[in-house]
């Protein structure tokens, strides 16, 4: 079966977020039909949304995949229910684990459930700094150059930690 390049953003700021992160990427490399191609560095940044939470942990994985970009979406949401995430009202709240689906190969979706590209990820620093680290020379489907998007992106307080 042809095999899929899709980018996933991973966050979180509970509960040991670099473990969290390390967990989520184990998992995601364990789904069937899938392995890594990449991963970026973690990189802190302060809250987007609601302030009186802890800062993020964020990073950027690249893999190969032959699930579907729905099938990854759920097994997606699954790691975070493993991980305790817990699903509250508030929106961009303080959650355990966070698993965006980024990029699914160049290809546009739109359905209820899915969206790609990620909504937001032209305009968040804590997403196009790491992705850039991983794949500098990416075109985003629908809006153009990454380098293009990270060059009109403020840093917004993100900093990089370890590899
Ligand atoms: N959904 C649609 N498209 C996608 C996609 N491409 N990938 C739907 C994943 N999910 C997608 O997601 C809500 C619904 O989006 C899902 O049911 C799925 O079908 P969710 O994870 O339940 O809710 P959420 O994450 O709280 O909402 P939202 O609006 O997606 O939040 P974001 O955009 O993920 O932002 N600050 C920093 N510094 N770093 C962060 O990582 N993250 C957030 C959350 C807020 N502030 C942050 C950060
Ligand atoms: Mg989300």
């Amino acid at each position: 079966m042809a095999k899929v390049v899709a980018y996933i953003g991973l966050g979180s700021n509970l509960a040991t977020p670099q473990a969290q992160l390390k967990a989520a990427r184990l998992a995601i490399a364990a789904l069937t039909g899938t392995e890594e191609v990449g991963f970026s560095s973690l990189y802190r940044s302060p809250p987007m949304g609601p302030q009186d939470q802890p800062d993020y942990v964020n990073a950027v994985m690249a893999i190969n995949t032959e699930l579907s970009a729905i099938a990854l979406l759920r097994d997606l949401q699954k790691i975070e229910l493993d991980q305790g995430r817990v699903r509250k009202d508030e929106r961009w709240g303080a959650r355990t684990l966070d698993l965006d689906i980024l990029l699914y190969g160049s290809e546009l979706i739109d359905v209820p459930d899915l969206i790609v590209p990620h909504y937001g990820m032209a305009v968040r620093a804590f997403v196009l700094y790491p992705l850039q680290e991983i794949a500098p020379d990416l075109t985003i489907p629908g809006l153009g150059l990454l380098s293009d998007c990270v060059a009109q992106c403020p840093l917004d307080g993100l900093v990089r930690m370890s590899k």
